[in-house]
């Protein structure tokens, strides 16, 4: 399973840019929001444009070739490359969604995480002494290492992300009519990350560059975590790192790659062949599609066109989200 890939196995088991804002629209290339309480978080303008989603017989072989160990399957769902065509510009998070930043919503709307209500299970899964487990006492404000405020939430499941959502809809009353907060569309995300690139990372195929552009699981994290596929590189942290503390890709945004797994919109399904335009996922599934890696990520993981999923309650040390902003109703 891409589970084991991931180092996760017990917890699957569980489970040509183009294009501005349209006329009327608010052409502002960064926003920031007032969160009250001292608290901002600003967003970027991404354009309207077309992108090749997912990976080529070609890509896969070439992973393969490159990690003789990995399993076909655990590709499969990346193919098949299909052209997406994203209709209408949207403004994103440049950052995940930060400790500080979800303090200060549980402090304002009064909320309970799952973890902290045990939702389904008490706590959350996090790695301790180098191994996973589910731990009763976890939650985003106890993921079992060291954050500040700065640090990108965790912990939180898909529920949490979108209560989070919910607030700042009804709390940013400079928002522009007719657009609303939400987590990102799963293609709206790789479109994102990839900014106009075509290859494994935004820094290219060779995971031996990627030094400055993100927190993964690296040589620093190699002394936690032995038994494990690393990029052979240092980013000075074993868990999470402040947000933007490394390199921004093409439309301004941070740690697209890596840091925290990142939750999307859509239900998890297999990929349609042919062109799409703004398409939301499947219609229905157990599980929520989560994007980019973290810092328990080794460089398959890393890669851009990588999916996994969990189910809507789940709540892990290495996933938090970001938001967007687009035109349309939630
Ligand atoms: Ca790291
Ligand atoms: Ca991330």
């Amino acid at each position: 399973m891409k589970a084991h890939w991931q180092g996760w196995a017990a917890l699957a088991l569980l489970a040509a840019l183009g294009g501005w804002p349209e006329a009327g629209e608010q052409a502002t290339k960064e926003r920031v929001v007032d969160l009250g309480g001292g608290v901002k978080m600003g967003l970027v303008l991404i354009p309207a444009g077309t992108f090749t989603m997912g990976s080529t017989e070609a890509d896969i072989k070439a992973v393969l070739a490159k990690w003789p160990d990995a399993k076909e399957e655990w590709f499969a769902d990346e193919k098949p490359a299909h052209k997406v065509m994203l209709s209408k510009a949207f403004h994103m998070g440049k950052h995940e969604v930060t400790v500080g930043q979800f303090r200060r919503f549980v402090e304002a709307a009064g909320y309970k995480t799952d973890a902290e209500k045990g939702t389904g299970f008490k706590g959350a899964f996090v790695v301790a002494d180098g191994k996973a487990k589910l731990a009763e006492d976890a939650s985003w404000r106890n993921p079992y290492f060291k954050q500040t405020d700065d640090h990108p939430v965790v912990c939180v499941s898909w529920n949490d992300a979108r209560a989070f959502v919910d607030w700042l809809n009804a709390s940013d009353k400079a928002k522009p009519a007719g657009s609303t907060y939400r987590l990102p569309t799963e293609a709206q995300w790789e479109y994102a990350c990839r900014a106009g690139t075509t290859s494994w990372y935004q820094w290219g195929d060779d995971p031996d560059k990627g030094k400055g552009w993100c927190n993964a699981r690296d040589l620093t994290a190699k002394k936690t975590f032995s038994d494990r596929t690393v990029f052979n590189w240092d980013d000075g942290f074993v868990y999470t790192a402040p947000v933007g503390s490394f390199k921004a890709n093409g439309f301004g945004l941070h740690d697209m790659h890596g840091n925290a797994w990142e939750w999307c919109q859509d239900w998890d399904g297999p990929y349609q062949g042919g062109d799409q335009t703004d398409p939301s996922g499947a219609a229905s599934s157990e599980v929520r599609v989560l994007r980019g890696g973290s810092w328990y990520s080794g460089p398959g993981v890393l890669r851009s066109a990588i999916r996994f999923w969990y189910r809507p309650g789940d709540r892990v040390t290495d996933l938090g989200f970001r938001v967007v902003l687009a035109p349309g109703p939630r």
